[in-house]
């Protein structure tokens, strides 16, 4: 409850900020991509993982307004790295369950992108499958985001229930497979069988798919041969600030 409590304040008192990691072709190195994750830096705790503080926000309900300032503070941040001249990459932003049941979303997420003047084709948004279960309300809600022209990713693909047939249905872009298959892809035979198996799924129902938590040159080279489009992990950085992102992975446009 005291978390909770601190929560409440966190938004005015200005105590939390973003970090970006950057999303890597795998084919040119090149950087595509960036997800926006949320940092709380607490006035007396210190740093608090999302792990620790996103579901005392689902259940609260503070998810909506923190998550309002999320979209907002990474499509801004996008824009302003668009207006600046660097070359335009996608910004991925999490949804949560909370935020994605909302009958209102794609009508909020319209307004800062108008508001912002940022082009929807910049922004992705990525979802769990946990989140499609109840079908009718997650294929409206897919729609009406699709209708906006953001894309839409499944994250921690794998680890969820969905269904083959909710794929085949449903208007998604892209799979991002969960980092615990991609940890140990090298090591464990299954988990080599199912990163390969999603990656060639993904390229027959002509989804983008992006590996998570690449650590290793081996994991490069396996994804690589497998033709995963993308990767992301430490290989290549892990999650920082703007203004570090801006100095080592903007590039002229
Ligand atoms: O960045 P880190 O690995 O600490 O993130 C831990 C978890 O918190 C991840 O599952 C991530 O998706 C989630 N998370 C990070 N930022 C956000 C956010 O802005 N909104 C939501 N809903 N979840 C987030
Ligand atoms: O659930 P989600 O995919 O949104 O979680 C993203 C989080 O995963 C990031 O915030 C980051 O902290 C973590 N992460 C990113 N890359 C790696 C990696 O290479 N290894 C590990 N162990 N965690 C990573
Ligand atoms: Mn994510
Ligand atoms: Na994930």
């Amino acid at each position: 409850l005291k978390l909770e409590n601190d929560l409440r304040r966190a938004l005015e008192r200005d105590e939390f900020y973003l970090v970006y990691q950057p999303q890597v072709q795998l084919e040119t190195e090149e950087i595509v991509g960036m997800e926006a994750l949320l940092r709380w830096n607490h006035p007396k705790r210190g740093l608090v993982s999302p792990v620790d503080f996103i579901p005392i926000a689902e259940e609260s309900g503070l998810i909506v307004p923190i998550g309002e300032w999320v979209l907002k503070t990474a499509c801004l941040q996008n824009k302003m790295w668009q207006n600046a001249g660097y070359r335009p990459i996608c910004v991925s932003i999490n949804l949560s369950m909370r935020q994605f049941l909302q009958p209102n979303l794609a009508g909020k997420i319209d307004v800062i992108l108008q508001d912002i003047g940022l082009d929807p084709c910049y922004v992705d948004l990525e979802i769990t499958e946990s989140m499609t279960l109840d079908k009718e309300t997650a294929f409206d809600q897919l729609n009406r985001l699709k209708r906006l022209g953001v894309f839409i990713s499944i994250d921690d693909f794998g680890t969820g229930y969905s269904s083959l047939h909710y794929l085949k249905n449903m208007p998604i872009d892209r799979l991002k497979i969960d980092r615990s298959f991609v940890s140990e892809v090298l090591e464990d035979s299954n988990n080599a069988a199912i990163v390969s198996t999603i990656t060639s799924m993904a390229h027959h129902l002509k989804l983008k798919v992006t590996a998570e938590g690449v650590e290793n040159q081996e994991q490069l080279q396996f994804l690589r041969q497998q033709q995963c489009h993308e990767g992301q992990g430490y290989l290549f950085s892990k999650p920082i600030k703007a203004a570090e992102f801006e100095t080592f992975f903007l590039k002229p446009s």
